[in-house]
């Protein structure tokens, strides 16, 4: 993909192999360039946008644009643009993934195998929960809510999701529109697959978990900022949830000294929503081709506004 870039632009890469980019190299090249294809781990702030002058486009490898301050963007004329729909489908597949390893305590189990510690079969051993006929709550049925709500169709459940109005994706899915409450108090399984905005910033705390039910998972594809995560520990070591199963975290990436690490009802993910090898070329490809159509004057595919 970068080759592309490459035939028709002077192209610097950071090998995000990697540590990340520090700021200040980052505040260095952005000096003069005229785009950059940033991850999240990429702050694109007011600063940066005071050290570009001569950027046009910011092409994130990302759906989500929490990373960027839009308002910067918008007063320098710099055209935002992200990487929608081509990434649906891998992601709802991932949050589905991690409803099924919650619910069927897959992680507990190969642990325990792992240990050695597999000495017998007995009728409740490793004993999870269905997903079949449950009742599945979704905060924010955008795209991604969505293909994970059909999904839980073959699974005959019930969805119930949780957005400011009626969501345009849930028309054809028999999903009903509830209150933040009784998407909490109702559900079996609670999906956070939001954006994250001021509004839904640390929305699930301490709060919220006494809400849900004692038997209810939670799951978050969303961004790790959804959540207090001291609150959703006591939650889930208290028994006021039975399990979460997490792709992202407040500050990432996370160490192994995290307070996550190692409890048997936490299913934990190094952010890998939507890390299937197509998908990510596809990613990459949107990004390279805003890049080069803003560059080359004409309007972006798939611009953030
Ligand atoms: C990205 C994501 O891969 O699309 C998003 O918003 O969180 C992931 O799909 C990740 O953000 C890397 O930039």
């Amino acid at each position: 993909h970068l080759k592309q870039l490459k035939e028709k632009f002077e192209v610097f890469m950071w090998d995000s192999a990697g540590d990340p980019m520090p700021k200040e190299k980052f505040l260095e090249e952005m000096e003069d360039a005229d785009a950059a294809l940033t991850m999240l781990s990429e702050k694109v702030d007011a600063e940066m946008f005071g050290t570009a002058k001569n950027l046009k486009v910011v092409s994130n490898l990302a759906v989500g644009f929490d990373n960027i301050d839009l308002d910067a963007a918008a007063e320098n004329g710099v055209t935002i643009t992200n990487t929608p729909e081509v990434l649906t489908e891998t992601t709802a597949e991932l949050a589905f993934t991690l409803m099924l390893t919650s619910a069927r305590r897959i992680i507990e189990a190969n642990r325990e195998l792992e240990r050695g510690d597999w000495t017998g079969w007995s009728p409740y051993h490793m004993a999870g929960t269905d997903v079949y006929g449950k009742t599945v709550g979704i905060f924010g049925m955008g795209a991604i809510g969505a293909a994970f709500a059909r999904r839980l169709k073959g699974f005959d459940c019930r969805v119930i999701y949780h957005n400011r109005s009626e969501s345009k994706y849930a028309a054809d899915l028999d999903a009903e529109l509830v209150s933040f409450d009784e998407l909490l108090e109702q559900s079996d399984f609670v999906l956070c697959a939001a954006p994250l905005t001021d509004e839904t910033k640390y929305k699930f705390d301490k709060e919220a978990f006494n809400k849900m039910q004692p038997h209810a998972h939670f799951i978050n594809i969303g961004r790790g900022a959804h959540v207090v995560e001291a609150d959703l520990k006591e939650a889930v070591e208290s028994g006021e949830i039975a399990a979460a199963a997490l792709d992202v975290f407040d500050g990432e990436p996370i160490s192994k000294d995290h307070p996550f690490i190692g409890m048997d009802n936490m299913t934990l993910l190094p952010h890998i929503g939507s890390a299937s090898v197509a998908t990510r070329d596809n990613m990459v490809q949107l990004c390279v081709d805003n890049i080069t159509r803003v560059l080359e004057g004409e309007q972006p595919l798939t611009e953030v506004k």
